[in-house]
């Protein structure tokens, strides 16, 4: 049943926080620490192997109370409940949002529109976990009968940057012996550049497209089929034993040629963003074997189960998802960094940017209206150490407010000497500086020049979280993800809006497939956008005429 409730602003909670902000205003980091001696143990949260400290946010216990107060007010166990249940909670779609179901075990149900989608589940990983040992075996061969030791994957978005994070984040557990690579962009160099030292004979290609139809992917795709097709001597049929697909749409699959056989099927109930557990990661299976893939796979059941039942007091993706609009509405951030101390994980930010910012980069709430408070914030980052000998800066002594999400392990999977030690030190320095700062008085008293004084001093006061882990395995990534996912949750449903859409990445894909025929046209085209666009097209076309008077075709495929 839906529950009728005011507008955000207009909730008892949202007020008694505007309250308190003004309040916090007197009360630093510094002060808070100093006033409560047990305050960074006790801000704290662990579950399912993950420590979140939050103890450096700007907050009191009368801020989180209030924070949690909202969540009640803005029927979050309700929408939780909602998404369990296989609810269309993706309401512009009328879709339900059931990437929980990708984890369950054979035993859970998920229902959806009456049928329970577990034992489909499991019959697509049963499928991936064959071909995966064919393929990591040797058993499966090319089409010359050599073994497959490249495998690339074709799709962009989030059928490209979970895949890719995840081969990154797990490299430790994969086989060393297949070289593993992902083609996403339309820009013929992405294609041209991972195949340069390829042998065709022993490429295999995974298609992956929920809908097998975007652009950019099917482009690659079919410079892929005739890079192959060509490679092996001209015979269409090498394309059964070097592509698979990933999808949701058999049919377009076999128009591609591909062998439905071959295919590795999903449901629309998975966002794209929301994919890396389902077939999706078949690039993953293939890296790490299903044995990881199956850990990775807890790792988001458990943390799931946690989002489900813990009390929102010490639920960490509830948490995470509350400080973060804390931050953002409140306290007037606009970004957040999220710097993971850990080199396999160079790819997660850029993960996150799609998960949190094509999920809460929303301007209307569910009914339509416009929203009069900030929605998603901007994410970005990069690893540590390195971030802290460039845009650290900013973050230090700037005049934005940027608060930064650590992520750092007590294990090395690589161990090396003093390596380890160092780069913990590192992270540990990073938030105890970016809280604390350094005051005049401090600069000061190291013999500073009174006209260096100000540009040494570091205000602190500036707000992180930190999450810590004992290393990096496959279940550990699993419950990291499945935090940022309900994270990204819990802010959607107070701002009350809808999650799990993307329009807003239409308009630019319908306005490209206008443009696609006015630059190939080989007659001038009559253009009606804007001066501007008109203007950049025709410079386009007469750069191209005028190479192409340079370069004739026949004299370019001499060169
Ligand atoms: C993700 C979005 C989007 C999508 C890509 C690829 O949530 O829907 O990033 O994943 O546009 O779409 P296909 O998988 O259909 O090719």
């Amino acid at each position: 049943m839906k529950k009728t409730i005011k507008p955000l602003t207009q909730l008892p909670a949202w007020k008694a926080l505007a309250a308190n902000h003004r309040q916090m205003e007197k009360r630093p980091l510094r002060k808070l620490f100093t006033d409560d001696p047990k305050r960074g143990e006790r801000l704290t949260v662990e579950a399912v192997g993950l420590y979140l400290d939050y103890s450096k946010n700007r907050i009191t216990d009368k801020t989180l109370q209030l924070l949690v107060q909202l969540a009640r007010e803005s029927n979050l166990g309700g929408r939780i409940d909602a998404m369990f249940h296989g609810d269309k909670i993706n309401l512009t779609e009328n879709r339900a949002a059931l990437h929980v179901a990708l984890r369950a075990p054979k035993s859970d149900m998920f229902i959806v529109d009456g049928e329970n989608v577990v034992p489909r589940v499991h019959a697509v990983l049963e499928k991936m976990t064959t071909f995966s040992n064919e393929v990591r075996s040797g058993k499966w061969k090319g089409y010359t009968g050599k073994r497959i030791t490249s495998v690339i994957n074709i799709g962009i978005g989030g059928s490209d940057l979970g895949p890719v994070m995840a081969y990154e984040a797990l490299k430790h557990y994969s086989d060393r012996g297949i070289t593993f690579l992902f083609v996403s962009n339309v820009d013929g160099t992405d294609f041209a550049e991972a195949t340069h030292d390829l042998d065709p004979a022993e490429t295999l290609f995974i298609v992956s497209s929920k809908t097998f139809t975007t652009l950019e992917t099917m482009t690659n795709a079919e410079s892929a089929r005739d890079w192959l097709v060509n490679g092996l001597g001209g015979d269409r049929k090498a394309v059964a034993r070097h592509f698979v697909a990933v999808s949701t749409n058999e049919t377009r699959v076999s128009a591609f040629g591909i062998d439905p056989t071959n295919m590795f099927g999903f449901w629309d109930w998975v966002g794209g963003r929301y994919s890396m557990d389902s077939a999706i990661g078949l690039s993953t299976m293939l890296a790490i074997g299903p044995e990881h893939f199956h850990e990775m796979l807890k790792g988001f059941r458990e943390m799931d189960e946690h989002f489900r039942n813990a009390p929102f007091e010490v639920n960490m993706p509830i948490l995470m998802g509350l400080l973060s609009v804390w931050n953002n509405d409140f306290l007037g951030a606009q970004t957040v960094a999220v710097l993971p101390y850990e080199q396999y994980l160079k790819r997660f930010p850029a993960y996150l940017q799609q998960l949190t910012m094509e999920s809460n980069g929303k301007h209307v709430t569910f009914d339509g209206r416009e929203v009069d408070y900030q929605t998603g914030p901007v994410y970005w980052g990069e690893p540590g150490t390195n971030g802290q000998h460039s845009f650290y800066q900013l973050i230090h002594q700037g005049t934005r407010l940027i608060p930064c999400d650590f992520i750092a392990f007590a294990h090395s999977l690589t161990p090396m000497g003093r390596h380890h030690d160092i780069l913990l030190a590192n992270v540990f320095a990073q938030a105890e500086a970016l809280a604390f700062g350094k005051t005049p008085a401090e600069v000061k008293a190291e013999g500073t020049p009174t006209a260096l004084v100000p540009h040494k001093v570091f205000e602190g006061n500036r707000p992180s979280n930190v999450i810590m882990a004992d290393r990096l395995t496959p279940k550990v990534l699993g419950s990291l993800v499945a935090l940022y996912e309900h994270s990204v949750f819990t802010q959607g449903v107070i701002w009350n809006i809808d999650s799990f859409d993307q329009w807003g990445v239409e308009l630019g894909k319908v306005l490209a497939q206008k443009i696609v025929p006015e630059l190939e046209a080989s007659t001038t085209p009559t253009l009606a956008h804007d001066s501007s666009t008109n203007a950049l097209i025709r410079r386009y076309r007469n750069g191209n005429k005028a190479h192409a008077a340079r370069h004739p075709p026949t004299k370019r495929r001499q060169g």
